[in-house]
């Protein structure tokens, strides 16, 4: 049985034995969750990322003359581990969540990073954790129906994992996922 708990604040404050980060594809860093992750966690992590990114099929992983990357690297609704530095976790999960379309159905990608993540948590041995609303932010998913789409993926995915905690910035976010669990 995994149980789910709610928590207003920053993802970077948490124990827990893995934080999933709302990443992109690039997996070198960016702002929200991810710069968040990044800063207090320090440069272990973006050291494991670009290795990981590295180590990608060739097909997702094509490097222009100078070694600026131009491959798509990590897929959206995938999820990959690494190190959680100075973060008070054993492990960071990077997830692609969906950039937010109206006009074309994304939720099936959404609910890809919350399966994906919980399958890498299993993989490591995670017995806790924390995931912050993916995509919410610079990707433009309405928090209602990512909220929706985290809680019944989560309810629905067979995992070891005893604990998961979503950790919301903010007061209506918290709300909606509060909704959804009730
Ligand atoms: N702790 C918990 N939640 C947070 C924190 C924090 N420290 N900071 C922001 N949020 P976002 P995305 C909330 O933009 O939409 C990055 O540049 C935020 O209010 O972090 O998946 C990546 O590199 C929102 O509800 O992730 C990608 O390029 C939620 O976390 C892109 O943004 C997710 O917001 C990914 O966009």
């Amino acid at each position: 049985m995994t149980t789910i708990e709610l928590v207003q604040g920053d993802i970077t404050r948490e124990s827990v034995d893995a934080i999933v980060n709302a990443a992109n594809s690039s997996l070198l860093g960016g702002g929200g969750v991810d710069g968040a992750i990044h800063r207090r966690g320090g440069p272990a992590i973006l050291e494991e990322c670009r290795r990981l990114r590295a180590s990608l099929p060739q097909a997702l992983n094509s490097v222009r003359a100078g070694g600026t990357p131009i491959g798509k690297g990590l897929p959206t609704g995938q999820a990959v581990a690494t190190t959680a530095g100075n973060l008070d976790a054993r492990w960071v999960i990077h997830t692609v969540g969906p950039v937010f379309s109206a006009t074309e159905d994304r939720s099936a990608l959404l609910a890809s990073c919350y399966r994906e993540s919980l399958r890498v948590a299993d993989e490591l041995g995670a017995r806790t954790v924390a995931f912050p609303a993916i995509s919410t932010g610079v990707y433009r998913y309405p928090m209602e129906d990512a909220a929706r789409i985290a809680v019944d993926t989560v309810r629905a995915t067979k995992t070891d994992v005893e604990e998961v905690r979503f950790v919301l910035f903010d007061e209506q976010a918290y709300e909606a996922f509060a909704r959804q669990l009730r």
